[in-house]
């Protein structure tokens, strides 16, 4: 029977795992949609014709409303099932706050970073790899610093915000080119708080696709 809840996805998207993980971490039983990005599904006419213009993934559907951009997914359905959103105000704009940060800095580099070391064909030229690192490292010592005084982005409990920032926080060293115990001890830290938390699954168990080995390293 379909699921209320249809989040398009494939495994090495981190972008989808911020949802999947809400979605899994609500108790939510929802259905992955399998997304064949690497086969060029997202650059097809009909993806960005009839599913997403902006042509990305996440896509989440439910009860006839189409959903895109992981924050605005993660806001929607902390308002739906009640579970990791703000209690106040302020709390609501500390939270946006941070999904900013996140998708301009904090993922968006990284990502892009791995996208290059794993999965690119032709292999990047070695000096956009090093400048892709450099800005990574730049938002992951900020994000460190943040978590070295707080358990949590924000208040004392874990949002949607959390769950925004961890979207990369569970992919392997050899994927994302650094161990985070090592380099990062504080992220390291609040990224086991996170997996800890019930329901929580690797984003390579909660994500439908084929594990692809790493193709520049
Ligand atoms: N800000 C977006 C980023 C989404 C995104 O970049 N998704 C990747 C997959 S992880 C994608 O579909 N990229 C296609 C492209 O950049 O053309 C979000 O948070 O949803």
């Amino acid at each position: 029977m379909s699921k209320e809840y249809k989040l398009h996805c494939f495994a090495q998207s981190g972008n989808a795992y911020k949802a999947a993980l809400m979605l899994a971490c609500s108790g939510v039983d929802w259905e992955p949609v399998f997304v064949d990005f690497f086969h060029g599904q997202t650059r097809g006419q009909e993806w960005r014709g009839d599913v997403n213009e902006m042509g990305e993934v996440p896509v989440l559907e439910h009860e006839g409303n189409r959903l895109t951009q992981s924050g605005v997914i993660l806001d929607y359905l902390a308002d739906r099932l009640g579970t990791f959103g703000a209690q106040s105000e302020d709390e609501k704009r500390e939270i946006l706050r941070w999904i900013l940060f996140d998708n301009h800095k904090f993922t968006s580099y990284l990502a892009t970073y791995r996208y290059f070391r794993c999965f690119a064909t032709p292999a990047p030229h070695p000096e956009v790899q090093k400048y892709l690192m450099g800005r990574t490292e730049a938002a992951y010592s900020i994000v460190d610093k943040h978590l070295a005084q707080n358990a949590y982005i924000v208040g004392k409990r874990p949002t949607i915000a959390d769950l925004s920032l961890a979207g990369y926080a569970f992919y392997p060293a050899e994927e994302t080119g650094f161990d985070l115990p090592t380099t990062y001890p504080n992220i390291a830290r609040w990224a086991e708080r996170i997996a800890n938390l019930p329901g929580w699954k690797d984003p390579y168990a909660l994500m439908p696709g084929e594990r692809i080995a790493p193709r520049n390293v």
